[in-house]
């Protein structure tokens, strides 16, 4: 059973005992459902961050915790040192879904990350014929694509890789959204790989210029390099396609998927690539105990179900312009900026009277709207895919209330 601790209890137990590596913003949730969730009073909130787009098919989805408890009173974890009769299942399953020859199975998005930096490294050795151990991978300043030693070795965040050295080799950082930085990063031989973010979440929701993805991919394959997607936040209909990649027609030559693969119930990551790319890894060349388990397998295609019988992309494509064109049309000095693309969204806040994107949040949190700031100035607004018209109407007006209280 749960406890029942106020909201004071419960932030004083994570101060007092768990590491500090966070700062939540002070409500105490207990609950959820769809759109929806509730802190240990009763309070009710629209959640507009879902967990950074992990639970794009809503809080507690019926379907998928019906998968989720099935299994989990059937048999929950094998290891890969033998087969299950539900991974095979979910690897056609997701491999037709999204239209590869393969998939590799992991947890968390970092180590869909690693695995595809992993495979893109071996596929350089084997197809490309570049030397052993000089491989070269293309990221982008502003990236972001997890907490690994090897994945903060890519990052151009103080924050993130500061005091975490020595760092992994391998990496050339140029430009996001710069299609001339990637050309010329492209002429050196070793370059295996380019990994990219469709539209840079951490960076606050950055979209880049329309055609840079087809560009890049192009380019990419002029140069016999490896598009890798991190996906991990904007897939599963997040931006208004099942992959954001889709708005420019491009397919990734590596596609990663985390966090709404399994709609929030549990860590189900992956990788997926063509023979060509998957079968560079051998057995017992990479892996991991929970990856592809039979919960993940069942939740996943669960939750995969949910994103096309709920259709959910289009519903993130329709709503997010409903969001984007009241959001604009309200004009007020603190609204800098909003961007986005489909529910995957963000306002750039003008501080006012020395009140931040920090104090709106505590604001929209008090009338009843949960969103997180980023770098300060940035607010993300990303509710699950599964928000009606009314409700985010009804959002909205929260949203402006609470900036308009700043007057
Ligand atoms: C946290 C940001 C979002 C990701 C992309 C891989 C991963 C992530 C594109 C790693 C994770 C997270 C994790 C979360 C905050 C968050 C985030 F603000 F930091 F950038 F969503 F916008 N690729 N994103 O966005 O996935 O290993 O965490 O499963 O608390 O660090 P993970």
């Amino acid at each position: 059973m749960t406890q029942h601790l106020t909201s004071r209890e419960a932030i004083e137990l994570e101060e007092k005992y768990g590491a500090h590596n966070y700062h939540p913003l002070p409500v105490v949730l207990a609950k959820g459902k769809a759109a929806k969730v509730w802190d240990v009073d009763g309070k009710e909130y629209f959640d507009f961050l879902s967990a950074y787009s992990a639970v794009n098919q809503g809080h507690c989805h019926p379907k998928i915790a019906a998968a989720l408890i099935d299994q989990a009173q059937t048999l929950t974890l094998t290891s890969r040192a033998f087969y299950s009769n539900t991974l095979g299942v979910y690897e056609k399953y997701v491999t037709e879904y999204f239209g590869y020859d393969k998939v590799l199975p992991m947890n968390s998005g970092a180590e869909g990350d690693e695995t595809a930096l992993k495979l893109c490294r071996k596929w350089a050795y084997l197809k490309k014929g570049v030397p052993e151990n000089q491989a070269k991978i293309i990221v982008c300043e502003g990236n972001f694509h997890g907490r690994t030693i090897t994945i903060i070795s890519m990052s151009t965040d103080p924050d993130s890789y500061s005091g975490f050295g020595p760092f992994t080799p391998g990496f050339v950082t140029i430009p996001y959204n710069d299609i001339p930085a990637l050309e010329n990063a492209l002429k050196d031989p070793t370059v295996a790989g380019f990994l990219v973010e469709p539209i840079q979440g951490e960076a606050g929701v950055f979209v880049p210029d329309e055609g840079y993805l087809k560009k890049a991919f192009d380019l990419c394959k002029a140069n016999n390099v490896l598009f890798i997607a991190d996906e991990v936040q904007t897939g599963i209909a997040r931006t208004g396609k099942l992959i954001a990649c889709e708005h420019e027609g491009v397919r990734p030559d590596m596609l990663i998927l985390g966090k709404a693969l399994s709609g929030g119930f549990y860590p189900v990551s992956a990788v997926l690539a063509d023979d060509e790319i998957m079968l560079c890894i051998k057995p017992g060349e990479h892996g991991s105990t929970f990856g592809g388990n039979p919960m993940a397998a069942r939740v996943a295609i669960a939750a995969l179900d949910v994103v096309k019988d709920e259709k959910l992309a289009e519903n993130a494509e329709r709503l997010g312009k409903i969001f984007r064109a009241e959001m604009t049309s309200f004009k007020h000095d603190m609204i800098e900026l909003v961007r986005g693309k489909g529910l995957l969204n963000a306002i750039v806040i003008r501080p006012k009277n020395g009140k931040e994107a920090w104090d709106v949040c505590l604001k929209m949190a008090e009338n009843g709207l949960l969103a997180k700031p980023t770098h300060g100035h940035i607010i993300r607004f990303a509710p699950p895919l599964v928000i009606t018209e009314a409700e985010l109407y009804e959002a909205i007006e929260i949203i402006k209330k609470s900036i308009i209280a700043f007057d």
